[in-house]
Parts: C-alpha cells; sequence; structure tokens
C-alpha cells in the first residue's frame, strides 16, 4: 500500500509546509499558509498529525484576544479532521532577542523570559493532547570560544530543562521532552551537536527519565555521522522519543530535503530499523519544500515525504523476507552477533580454555558484499 493513512502515523510541522522559503540571500518566494488550511490539506493528504512552533500559529507579541482567536480556529480545523498534535515545541530562534541563545544566553533576563514563553506553550501543548515536547537549540552555542565557557552554558541547559521538568510534573501532564541534536547553523557551534552528545547531557538532568531525543536525519548527516547507528543507540538507550525524517547530502548547510531525496541509502535502512526495531512514534517529517516551488509543489512535496517512507517500508520488508538475504545474513553471522560471548555461567576464567588460532578464524569472509547488494536490489525494486 503506497497511500498515506493515519494509522502509518505520518505528522507535519505547520514550519515544513508553511516555510515561505526566506534564506540568507533572498526574500519568501511564498506567501503565508493559514494553519487551518495546512490542517485541512494535511489531512486530504492522509497525515496522522500535525506539529507546531507557539510562533507558527500565534504571531510573537500577539494579544490575548488575538491568540485565543487563532487557538480557536486551530482547534475547529483539527476537530473537523480528526488530525492529532502529537508534539509542539518553541521558538526559541527567530526573534533577535535569542541571537546569544535562549537557555543559555549570557544575559539572565533573556533566559527568564525564554522560560516564561515556553511554559506558556507547553500548557498550550498539553491542551491539545500532544505528549512530546521537542528543543531544538539553534541559537544556543557560540561564535567564538572567548565569549562563552560551554560549561557553565551547560550548567543553565540543564537548569532550564530541571524546572520545565518539575513545572511538567506539578502540572501532572502526560508530556516528556525530546532534545534535537544539530552540529551548526545558525550558530558557528551549537551545544549537544549530536545524539550522542544529548544522550550524555540526559543522564546529567534531575529527570532524565522524562527526557529523550527527536534525532533528526540531516543534522546528523551534517556532522558526518551515521543516522542509523545513532538512532539505533537512541532505540538502544530508550531514548527516541520523536523523530525527524528528511534528507540532506552530507556535511554541508542543513537541506531540509524530502525524506529520501538526500542520503537514500541511508534512508532505506533508517526505515529498517524504525520498522523493525519497536519505534511506535509519529514519523514526523521535518523538511523544507524547494525554494523554486509554488504552493502545488509544496503539497507534491508532502505527499512525496509520505510515500517515499510507505515505497522504503515495502522494500524494506521484501528484503527482510528474502530467503537469499536470510542466507545472507546467516553467511555473515549475523545470528550470531545476538549470543552473549560468554555462556550462562562462564566467567572471564573460562576464556582461558579456549583453543583459538587467530590466523585460521582470519580466513573468513563476511560476506557483506553480497547482502549489500542484496539490499541496494530490494531498494531499487530489482527483487
Ligand atoms: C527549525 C529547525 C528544525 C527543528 C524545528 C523545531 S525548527 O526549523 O531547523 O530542525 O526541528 O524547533
Ligand atoms: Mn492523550
Ligand atoms: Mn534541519
Ligand atoms: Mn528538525
Amino acid at each position: 500500500r503506497l497511500t498515506p493513512l493515519p494509522e502509518d502515523k505520518f505528522s507535519f510541522g505547520l514550519w515544513t509546509v508553511g516555510w515561505q522559503a526566506r534564506d540568507p540571500f533572498g526574500d519568501a518566494t511564498r506567501a503565508p499558509l493559514d494553519p487551518v488550511e495546512a490542517v485541512h490539506q494535511l489531512a486530504d493528504l492522509g497525515a496522522y498529525g500535525v506539529t507546531f512552533h507557539d510562533d507558527d500559529l500565534i504571531p510573537f507579541g500577539a494579544d490575548d484576544a488575538d491568540r485565543a482567536k487563532r487557538i480557536a480556529a486551530f482547534r475547529t480545523a483539527l476537530d473537523a479532521t480528526g488530525l492529532k498534535v502529537p508534539m509542539a515545541t518553541t521558538n526559541l530562534f527567530t526573534h533577535p532577542v535569542f541571537k546569544d541563545g535562549a537557555f543559555t544566553s549570557n544575559d539572565r533576563g533573556i533566559r527568564r523570559f525564554a522560560l516564561r514563553k515556553v511554559i506558556r506553550n507547553i500548557n498550550l501543548a498539553a491542551e491539545l493532547g500532544a505528549h512530546t515536547y521537542v528543543f531544538w537549540g539553534g541559537r544556543e552555542g557560540a561564535e567564538t570560544d572567548a565569549g562563552k565557557d560551554a560549561r557553565v552554558a551547560l550548567d543553565r541547559f540543564k537548569e532550564a530543562l530541571d524546572i520545565l521538568c518539575g513545572y511538567v510534573r506539578d502540572q501532572g501532564y502526560d508530556l516528556r521532552f525530546a532534545l534535537e541534536p544539530k552540529p551548526n547553523e545558525p550558530r558557528g557551534d551549537i551545544f549537544l551537536p549530536t545524539i550522542g552528545h544529548a544522550l550524555g547531557f540526559i543522564e546529567r538532568l534531575e529527570h532524565p527519565d522524562m527526557v529523550g531525543l527527536n534525532p533528526e536525519v540531516g543534522h546528523e548527516q551534517m556532522a558526518g555521522l551515521n543516522m542509523v547507528h545513532g538512532v539505533a543507540q537512541a532505540l538502544w538507550a530508550g531514548k527516541l522519543f520523536h523523530i525527524d525524517l528528511n534528507g540532506q547530502h552530507g556535511p554541508k548547510y542543513d537541506q531540509d530535503l524530502v525524506f529520501g531525496h538526500g542520503d537514500l541509502k541511508s534512508a532505506f535502512f533508517l526505515v529498517d530499523l524504525l520498522e523493525h526495531g519497536g519505534y511506535d512514534g509519529p514519523r514526523h517529517f521535518d523538511y523544507k519544500p524547494l525554494r523554486s516551488e509554488d504552493t502545488d509543489g509544496v503539497w507534491e512535496s508532502a505527499a512525496a515525504n509520505m510515500r517515499t517512507y510507505l515505497l522504503l517500508r515495502d522494500r524494506a520488508r521484501a528484503f527482510r523476507a528474502d530467503p537469499e538475504v536470510h542466507e545472507a545474513m546467516a553467511a555473515a553471522g549475523c545470528g550470531e552477533l545476538a549470543v552473549p560471548t560468554l555462556a550462562p555461567g562462564e566467567t572471564y576464567r573460562d576464556l582461558a580454555a579456549d583453543t583459538f588460532d587467530p590466523d585460521t578464524a582470519a580466513e573468513r569472509g563476511y560476506g557483506y558484499e553480497r547482502l549489500d547488494q542484496l539490499a541496494l536490489e530490494h531498494l531499487m525494486g530489482a527483487r
């Protein structure tokens, strides 16, 4: 089946299809998109959910009456379409006040303002039924190591998350936090640049159980890392709370392409992992329709994300079901990796009793070339 259904749990940020395509060199090429229109279009395309930054829904600085009106219209659209709000987040990067960061700004008044902004939107997220709240700290970083002690900045980052976890607990919200790593852009260097950095940081928090990850394909690839391995480690740690799917061609500026339109082979193995690895959260697309596109192209691209995912899911299932693949995996010893190195009851002392010739053991081939080609052929629909 290549037609998206709500049960596939596809979701989109309002800021994705709503991106007006302003870039550092050029003005917007598209008109603003009304969130109500976005909800209806996404539902028509078969999506399950929509996500938002506070400022995507309610312009920064809007008064209470305007805010209430916009929320009501959004809610009406959600009710009419059945679209869910699985996740929400805060814009802590657009307004110039955040130019030196939000939780890690050197300016204490700005840090306190950032916390108020988050708390207000957490309340809305909980009201709309979200279970995940994302923190992408795009402005939490530096261009020079002279102006910011990263250790102290991490103290403030931790302090902010501890305060916000405390707030969620006090309110009794059923909400978990997901940190989204990115190595750079817009800051020269961003704190918590990769999945691994974020996993290490979470363990130092007051409520580590409430905090996990929202890894983005392109962000790990900007750092030259293997997204599939990063996601696998997040799953292994019980920390894959959410995921941002998109496309990227290696280490360069953040491309936010349609899912699969970058490193397609890695996308194939990522879908294989998500589908077989026990992740049951939203498949969230965080991409930007190309600046060259008009409105039709925007909806074409939204549909393309979901269709590509479903194609890859279909291809991954075929790969897993192929007896030749099973045989090649057995030959490669894939199953043997799951056998603990010591037998039950053994200790390191038993290692001494092994008779083992390294030269003989070194003679074997693992057959990964054959397996990789089988994967590629399934990916290309040649099998
Ligand atoms: C911004 C960023 C994304 C984040 C969003 C959440 S905002 O567009 O580039 O990767 O997921 O704040
Ligand atoms: Mn609920
Ligand atoms: Mn990105
Ligand atoms: Mn993202």
